[in-house]
């Protein structure tokens, strides 16, 4: 790695000396390391990350988009008067002009800037869960009018849920790594509900629903925090930052962060939508959004939570069909938990989807 990273600081043009390194375990698709370089005793960190070109075929797409939403951000916030603009919006370094590098084998590498005194959660309490819900509905606000055709697709049909349901049954009748019968019982239960899976498309066909600059993944881990006063900073892992539904955005955060559970929790009695915590995210997400943002949009928000969780078993359901090809896995049967986890979830959202709707209409009263 030394080799590697000081070929990727030479390329970069970074000042200072290779200091020491850290792999972060972030995420499940891309390799991320903090690197130190220290110039004149002054450390100097940055992020490194290796792109994964399985599921990013076409990396210099995301390059393009990330650009563009983080110029957008930038300037907006330069004109709002926000002072420390530099930890709220990531920064892409580039090299001959490029955001990435290739090393002669092949690995696409890019460099972003490293956010100082801050860090990443994977468990909430309510004051982190508003602050999260503040984070992703600001970043969604300021990407409001951002207009969505000048994004690519860097994955395409990323979250349209239909087609990943039909993705599972395919994998499902094709059982190439013969664990089929193994989910017979979640592929039937994933049937009684594919009939929801195109709720969104519909709406969106009948003009009833606009496409968005979303995140498309906003686990409560892709926000930095403030260490100190746990606000929340930049909003990170913008490589799937394209159009999509905002309820996807705002249910994504919720599967993530309301869950009494791990995402991959073994233990399904321990898994569970917590309202509390449900009404804590909302409270940061939805304000920023008013006015922005149409009714139709906010009442479907329980729905973009039952069907990003469906979708979200669905996907790690077909990648242990498909011999755990997508997802990083820990241990052999590592999808398959996931998304059992991620189907109880769900199950538990529908039976809470009136919950959901109660307090959701509140925040159209204000
Ligand atoms: C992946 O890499 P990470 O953890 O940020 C995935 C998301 C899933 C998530 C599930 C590009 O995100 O869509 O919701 O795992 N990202 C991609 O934890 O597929
Ligand atoms: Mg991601």
């Amino acid at each position: 790695m030394d080799q590697l990273f000081g070929e990727i600081c030479k390329a970069y043009e970074l000042k200072g000396a290779l200091y020491k390194w850290t792999r972060l375990k972030r995420g499940h698709i891309n390799d991320t390391y903090r690197v130190d370089l220290l110039e004149d005793g002054n450390e100097k960190s940055y992020l490194f990350q290796k792109v994964n070109d399985f599921v990013f075929k076409k990396p210099e797409l995301i390059v393009k988009n990330v650009k563009g939403v983080t110029a957008h951000i930038r300037c907006k916030m330069e004109a709002m008067g926000i002072s420390d603009v530099k930890r709220n919006v990531l920064k892409l370094y580039e090299t001959n002009g490029k955001g990435l590098y290739y090393t002669a084998d092949g690995q696409c590498w890019r460099v972003l800037s490293f956010v100082y005194n801050a860090t990443t959660y994977d468990e909430f309490d309510l004051k982190k869960l508003g602050a999260i819900g503040r984070g992703f509905g600001v970043f969604l606000a300021l990407l409001s009018d951002f207009p969505c055709g000048d994004l690519y697709e860097t994955i395409p049909d990323f979250h349209n849920t239909p087609k990943r349901f039909d993705a599972f049954f395919k994998a499902y009748e094709a059982d190439t790594e013969g664990r089929a019968a193994n989910i017979a019982e979640d592929a039937e239960y994933i049937r009684s509900v594919a009939c929801h899976a195109d709720r969104f498309n519909k709406l969106y066909m009948e003009g009833k629903l606009p496409l968005r600059v979303t995140h498309n993944d906003t686990k409560g881990n892709n926000i930095m925090m403030d260490i100190t006063t746990d606000e929340p900073l930049a909003v990170i892992d913008l490589d799937t930052v394209m159009p999509g539904f905002a309820m996807h955005d705002f249910g994504d955060a919720v599967r993530y962060a309301a869950n009494t559970a791990a995402e991959d929790e073994k233990d399904l009695t321990k898994v569970s939508l917590d309202l509390e915590r449900y009404k804590a995210l909302a409270d940061g997400f939805l304000p920023p959004m008013m006015g922005k943002f149409t009714d139709v949009e906010i009442r479907n928000m329980p729905w973009g939570v039952i069907l990003i969780t469906l979708e979200t078993a669905v996907r790690f359901l077909t990648d242990y069909l498909q011999g755990d090809v997508y997802f990083k896995t820990e241990y052999e049967e590592h999808n398959l938990v996931r998304g059992r986890c991620q189907l109880a979830l769900a199950k538990d959202a529908m039976k809470k989807l009136c919950d959901m709707e109660k307090i959701t209409e509140n925040y159209l009263k204000i």
